[in-house]
């Protein structure tokens, strides 16, 4: 039998339409926005039994659970940043590089990766070249000292100038967080968060100079320990505790602003709420890079570890060393009808771990219904100690609630060098990726891409994207 060859062509101008449609399908967020950019597909994923994490094509990314927490059935296959887990677009990192006396803002969504993203071992690396800093991206799956499994993405940038002059660089890393089920309707976009020492926090904030030890957010807007719960870590073991962390509207069409529509400076409004739709974002201010001089930035997001409800406590659950010394935040949340009032908290540790900052009984004040308040200590195990060691908290309102304890244990490992002082921050090595062919596809090739199924829907899109990138 003859084939007529017009079917096949109207075939392959299907495949290319309904890749325009899907492309042109997501990317949006809430009723009669543009999208901003394409959504794009994962090309490299890497995961374990509790978290994802996917770059699409030019190093953008996505994170959320697989398994999730393993004691919590409710918390698998939700997200933590919008758009898992193949809707890659909405978070982005921004590079600000300050040469000659002019600052230049690269948002890395708009820029063509000069490598990569590559695969190597259980990392995807992404690097670029602007204005002749290299701009190296490596995310992994890592350790979670709060959780005591691999269930956090490492997140990390590493800047090497490769001029022949002194130039300053820095990273805004934004993160579109929303905590909640994978499907058709977006939940926890506008996610709130919890700061120790801020609260809970439905409007618009800043951190700078004093940094949180993390940020979390709860699926559950009444906090439930069953929900799915994320966590960034800022301070601690490996972590660069950055110079500013803003939560920040992320720029809906419905809300008037938002830290997406800013590439880099962007100005806290307290009365902005963030309930909508919410985002994080970590600056590395610019700092002066001599000629071969590298700086690596480095931050975790991924789950937070048991706790929620009334009373819980946000420490570690097993310390690395060398770096035992920890922060354990006591959070009271209100979930009742009644303020709670003049409250204060009560930390009781065992005989191995010891006090380094923080009174024993901290100052909770009133709390309102749908508030929470926490009170912080910093922690270590006394010299040589080794084993897992529980301790508790406290809270006594004058009226409102019955005292509320929560506890928490701790696993202490033998360090060889206990009892010398153990403040250098780790520095994790920068990964050099080992050089891949351009990520370029020639027209040529995409052309015989189309002729081919589903490689022509992949082609086709990127492409489309490049070439409206492009005007
Ligand atoms: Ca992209
Ligand atoms: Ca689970
Ligand atoms: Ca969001």
């Amino acid at each position: 039998m003859r084939r007529p060859i017009f079917p096949t062509m109207l075939l392959v101008l299907t495949l290319m339409l309904s890749a325009g449609l899907v492309a042109s399908a997501q990317g949006t967020k809430g009723s009669g926005e543009e999208p901003q950019q394409a959504g794009e597909p994962p090309t490299i994923t890497v995961d374990n039994d509790y978290l994802r994490v996917s770059t699409d094509d030019d190093g953008q990314f996505v994170i959320g659970t697989t398994g999730g927490d393993p004691d919590i059935p409710t918390d698998d296959n939700k997200r933590l940043l919008y758009g898992y887990p193949d809707d890659i677009w909405s978070s982005f990192a921004t590079v600000r590089v300050i040469a000659n006396g002019a600052t230049n803002d690269y948002r890395l969504l708009d820029r063509v990766p000069a490598e990569g993203p590559v695969r190597q071992g259980n990392a995807i690396i992404t690097t670029w070249l602007l204005d002749e800093i290299r701009v190296t991206q490596r995310l992994d799956l890592a350790f979670n000292v709060y959780t005591g499994r691999e269930d956090t993405v490492r997140i990390q940038y590493t800047l090497t100038n490769t001029g022949d002059s002194t130039r300053a660089a820095g990273v805004r890393s934004m993160l579109d967080i929303a905590i909640g089920r994978v499907g058709p309707v977006v939940e926890g976009d506008g996610a709130p968060y919890f700061v120790p020492g801020a609260g809970n926090l439905t409007h618009e904030a800043e951190f700078t100079g004093n940094i949180p030890a993390i940020w979390k957010a709860f699926e559950s807007l009444d906090f439930d320990p069953a929900s799915t719960k994320g966590q960034g870590i800022l301070v601690g073991p490996g972590a660069t505790p950055p110079d500013r962390l803003v939560l920040a509207r992320w720029g809906r069409f419905e809300q008037s602003d938002g830290i997406r529509l800013h590439a880099w400076d962007y100005s806290i409004d307290p009365t902005a709420d963030l309930t909508v739709d919410s985002a994080v974002a970590m600056y590395w201010n610019p700092q002066d890079l001599a000629p071969g001089e590298t700086r690596t930035m480095t931050t975790f997001y991924g789950l937070a570890g048991p706790g929620g409800g009334q009373a819980w406590i946000d420490a570690p659950v097993a310390l690395r060393c060398p770096d035992l010394t920890f922060s354990a935040t006591h959070w009271v949340a209100n979930t009742g009808n009644e303020p709670f009032i003049n409250g204060s908290s009560t930390i009781a540790l065992p005989e191995e771990l010891e006090l380094i900052e923080g009174a024993t009984t901290q100052t909770l004040g009133d709390i309102v219904p749908g508030a929470a308040r926490s009170a912080t200590w910093t922690i270590k195990p006394k010299a040589g100690v080794e084993g897992t060691f529980s301790y508790s908290v406290t809270s006594r309102f004058d009226t409102g609630t019955e005292p509320l304890t929560a506890t928490s244990s701790v696993q202490v490992p033998l360090c060889p060098e206990v009892g010398t002082p153990t403040a250098t921050p780790v520095v994790t090595p920068a990964v050099q990726p080992t050089p891949t062919p351009p990520a370029e596809v020639p027209e040529a090739s995409t052309l015989l891409l189309l002729a081919s199924g589903a490689g022509a829907l992949a082609g086709y899109a990127r492409l489309r994207r490049r070439s409206q990138r492009d005007n």
